[in-house]
């Protein structure tokens, strides 16, 4: 970290000093300036964006911000997996070459390098944003004791972020159990009263992000220590709002709202129960390294 920290501020003194000595010469800076002996951002990017799976919220919400912002014209979303994008990530940032992604937060990639999210001043990627639960129609009438455990579920980031963190050596199965030990007040406030049952099958749907794994896992393993049996199924944001719609899934704590997720969530509104937000101040963004010059969306150049 302090590596990088020191590498943003050689390239940023550099920069300016080759702003200050070559008149309209931009070096890193992006000026649309092909002449010039290094290449512009948005030519050193390829006017490329690294995303990551095309079902997920964030990228619908990126393709249009493309759209959105003029200053993007001629800039594509790669379309890969968080995977895929984590990985010219850690490559950009070894080889100090400029980057854009989409991030979002909580995630161990804030921690792991010097990041910043880029100012998105049409708020197009969301803002602050939280995650919410959301149930099938009947499911208190059905099962009145899983709805209470639901409906109460709220947490922090920072818990999210233990689970997340302790997942990156123990599976995210176990990394909830640790949770939950460390845990019992806040577990006995989603549970404290509720009777216990045997057994009764209870269907919960994600999405597959790190952040989704964490959430999804405990709230498992809660209802497991309650007597449920409880198959966690991870699916794309689609599939998950139509599992719950339809009455195929039970329940998911796995919604990004009231952005990322709201393609979705407004084709179903009708046919769901929203139990409200289970954590607050989640957000995505474009997500660049921190030794960049740039701080605003509307900082990077069209294509000419
Ligand atoms: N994400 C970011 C999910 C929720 C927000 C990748 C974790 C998505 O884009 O659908």
């Amino acid at each position: 970290m302090v590596k990088l920290k020191s590498i943003g501020i050689t390239l940023g003194l550099s920069v300016s000093l080759l702003l200050s000595g070559c008149g309209d010469e931009e070096g890193n800076q992006d000026s649309g300036n092909t002449t010039g002996e290094s290449a512009s951002l948005g030519e050193q990017l390829d006017y490329t964006i690294t995303g990551i799976e095309p079902g997920a919220g964030l990228t619908g919400l990126s393709h249009n911000a493309i759209e959105e912002y003029e200053n993007l014209e001629g800039w594509e979303l790669l379309e890969s997996s968080t995977a895929g994008m984590l990985g010219v990530l850690d490559g950009a940032i070894k080889n100090e070459e400029p980057i854009v992604i989409t991030g979002w937060t909580p995630h161990w990639m804030f921690s792991a390098y010097d990041l910043k999210i880029l100012e998105d001043p049409k708020g197009i990627l969301g803002g602050s944003e939280n995650i919410n639960t959301i149930v099938r129609k009947g499911l208190e009438e059905d099962m009145p004791n899983a709805y209470k455990i639901l409906d109460r579920f709220y947490w922090e980031a920072e818990d999210m972020e233990a689970v997340m963190y302790d997942a990156q050596e123990v599976s995210f199965e176990e990394a909830a159990l640790n949770w939950i030990e460390a845990n019992p007040d806040k577990v006995e406030q989603w549970t404290e009263g509720v009777e216990k049952v045997k057994g009764k099958e209870i269907e919960l749907v994600s999405t597959p992000w790190d952040t989704e794994r964490a959430s999804g896992n405990v709230m498992k393993a809660v209802l497991e220590q309650q007597g449920f049996t409880v198959t966690l199924t991870p699916v794309d944001p689609a599939i998950m709002f139509e599992a719950i719609a339809s009455g195929e899934g039970d329940a998911t704590v796995a919604p990004w709202l009231p952005t990322t997720h709201n393609s979705f969530y407004e084709k179903h509104a009708d046919d769901l129960v929203d139990l409200g937000e289970n954590l607050k101040g989640t957000q995505n963004g474009f997500v660049v390294p921190a030794y960049m010059e740039i701080d605003s969306i509307e900082d990077l150049q069209p294509k000419k």
